[in-house]
């Protein structure tokens, strides 16, 4: 028995501990995909799943890319097991949490992106959704010594005519920064259709910093909020020198400025 117990907790040490050297924490050139909104349910490792596409090569290494599957809208839980774009498993830390979300929803009618801008077809085929008030997606576990890119997909296009005007936030602001209002092409008032579904375009935050609690929160809200895909990239902050240089020279040139007035 005692034997037994020793053998049973050296396997569970073990595998604790190959989980754990396996596990990678967020690096700059990190990126994550999430799909969301496909059917099926939490993988072996009790967080979300993920399938591989061949279809387009985001990051153009010659490898398929991983997509983290975003399926469960029961809300207030975050789902791990999240993976990068290559397949190394993140830190257990890293996890996705909806909340707002009515239901999910997927079919090939109303997407014309075809592979557009490194997503495939089949992410776009399927969504999250709301008919009003906000819908909430908060990445946690983030290194706030990083910056990040974050790019949301909501695009496509209505078989009655309807496409509902939704604002898209990071953070609470706009892409452009501001909390608005702003312009469309910023996530004010983007309308999926003219804005994502004939263009074929995603819409894109940059140099976006993790919050206090290390989180990226996304949030869509309006009359019919919908959201197919989510792409995060990490990425480090400029070096301190570089903006102390800098800094410095715009001392120096206000200086030179003074001296010929
Ligand atoms: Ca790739
Ligand atoms: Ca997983
Ligand atoms: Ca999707």
């Amino acid at each position: 028995m005692i034997k037994k117990t020793t053998q049973l907790l050296a396997v569970l040490t073990i595998t604790a501990w190959t989980s754990s050297i396996n596990a990678t924490p967020i690096l700059a050139g990190t990126i994550i995909n999430f799909d969301i909104g496909p059917l099926g349910g939490l993988d072996q490792d009790g967080g979300l799943p993920q399938s591989l596409y061949s279809s387009v090569d985001c990051d153009g290494d010659g490898d398929d890319d991983v997509w983290n599957h975003m399926g469960q809208t029961t809300g207030s839980t975050f789902f791990g097991g999240i993976q990068d774009i290559d397949g190394n498993e993140l830190d257990a830390t890293v996890t996705l949490r909806a909340d707002g979300v009515l239901n999910r929803n997927g079919n090939a009618n109303n997407n014309a992106w075809n592979n557009a801008q490194d997503v495939p077809t089949e992410v776009m085929n399927t969504w999250y959704y709301n008919v009003s008030g906000t819908m909430q997606l908060s990445l946690s576990g983030l290194d706030a010594s990083l910056m990040y890119t974050v790019e949301l997909f909501n695009s496509f296009g209505s078989w009655a005519g309807i496409n509902n005007l939704s604002d898209m936030m990071v953070n609470g602001v706009f892409a452009d920064g501001s909390a608005g209002p702003s312009t469309a092409s910023a996530g004010n008032g983007w309308n999926r259709y003219t804005d994502g579904f004939i263009p074929k375009a995603g819409l894109t935050f940059s140099n976006v910093s993790a919050t206090g609690g290390n989180l990226l929160v996304s949030t869509f809200s309006g009359p019919n909020p919908t959201v197919q895909a989510i792409r995060i990239e990490a990425f480090s902050m400029p070096e301190p020198s570089i903006l102390a240089i800098l800094g410095l020279g715009l001392v120096g040139l206000g200086w030179s400025r003074r001296k010929k007035s």
